[in-house]
């Protein structure tokens, strides 16, 4: 394991980001009360207008989050030379500040595990190893609530775009070759930060990207960090919530809604003092799955803005893709 020295980091963790600088918005991120009766039509226009919202009263116990954020800190908090037994990722496995194969560091380190048993990788099997039995089984509850309140939410969707059936999104993750991937980050404090923004600079602890799947679930602890970049390129601060889920549409979902849906850029910041943890769903389809707009949305002679692709595709793309790449780009029709 090459052991990347602090000086020799700094020069990329350094960033002058390509988006507008960050302000405070006036009305907040969307909220969606998934209890309230009109959560279909909030869900339809948060995703239209962000590709971003937060969601409360998800009926997510308290405890199967907090279980899962002590397991991991317990992981993180091993000696390195035990954590390396599991890395690097291949892409899956425990990762340190490399982040895909492709040059793209943050100050950040993390465990990275598939969900589709077609995919086997020894490095993630790997992460189980060594008496951690705990943590598997809080990382298998965890992701199973994470992969029913995706569905809910996609049927939600479905339903406030007035499309049938209602399952015609959910069931690309409920089908068992979706191919799903589970993500948790521990960001470590970086007592430079305040010097660092004194110069005009960010220290990143995971750099700005779309996620290419379908839709993302994230949670955090209380730490702040992570931020959204809005339509007109303004990046803004997400007030981190333990109690609550923050939804992303990704790549694949602005594809099958031809654009209606747009896939949000976001990216982490460090933190001075406090360490941030957080824990990501990102809900694939198969493999094999095509990737067109939905024909139940489209209107009479619309044509979709995208080349015909499987997901197959489109991830082969995607490992060879910097993280901030604009990755549909190439699967736009000119
Ligand atoms: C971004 C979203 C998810 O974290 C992820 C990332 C993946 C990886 O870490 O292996 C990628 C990135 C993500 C897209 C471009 C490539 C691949 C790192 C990278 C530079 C797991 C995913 O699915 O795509």
């Amino acid at each position: 394991m090459v052991v990347l020295s602090k000086p020799t980091l700094n020069n990329f963790l350094l960033v002058k980001s390509s988006c507008k600088p960050t302000t405070t918005m006036l009305n907040g991120i969307p909220v969606v009360d998934l209890a309230d009766p009109d959560a279909k039509t909030l869900i339809v226009n948060a995703c239209k207008e962000f590709g971003f919202f937060k969601v409360i009263n998800h009926g997510v116990p308290l405890e199967l989050m907090s279980n899962l954020e002590n397991e991991s800190l317990r992981f993180f908090k091993k000696p390195q030379s035990e954590k390396d037994r599991a890395g690097p990722p291949d892409p899956f496995g425990y990762g340190s500040k490399r982040i895909g194969s492709n040059g793209d560091v943050g100050w950040v380190e993390y465990i990275l595990l598939n969900t589709n048993p077609d995919v086997v990788s020894n490095k993630s099997l790997s992460i189980f190893r060594e008496n951690r039995q705990n943590l598997r089984s809080a990382v298998e509850d965890y992701i199973d609530a994470m992969k029913k309140m995706c569905c809910l939410v996609l049927e939600l969707m479905s339903e406030g775009l007035g499309i049938e059936p209602k399952n015609v999104l959910s069931r690309l993750l409920k089908d068992e070759k979706s191919d799903s991937c589970f993500r948790i980050n521990h960001y470590p404090p970086y007592p430079e930060v305040q010097q660092a923004a004194l110069n005009g600079r960010n220290v990143v602890g995971f750099g700005e990207h779309t996620d290419p799947q379908v839709i993302s679930v994230l949670r955090s602890n209380s730490t702040s960090g992570l931020q959204i970049c809005l339509t007109d390129g303004t990046w803004v601060s997400v007030p981190p919530d333990h109690t609550s889920f923050f939804i992303n549409v990704g790549d694949t979902l602005q594809v099958l809604t031809n654009g209606r849906f747009k896939s949000v850029k976001h990216r982490v910041l460090a933190d001075t003092t406090k360490s941030r943890l957080s824990m990501i769903y990102f809900g694939g389809p198969p493999l094999s799955e095509k990737i067109v707009p939905l024909p139940s949305i489209m209107l009479k002679k619309e044509e979709s803005l995208y080349k015909e692709f499987t997901w197959y595709e489109y991830k082969k793309a995607m490992y060879n893709s910097r993280l901030a790449d604009y990755r549909l780009g190439p699967f736009e029709k000119s």
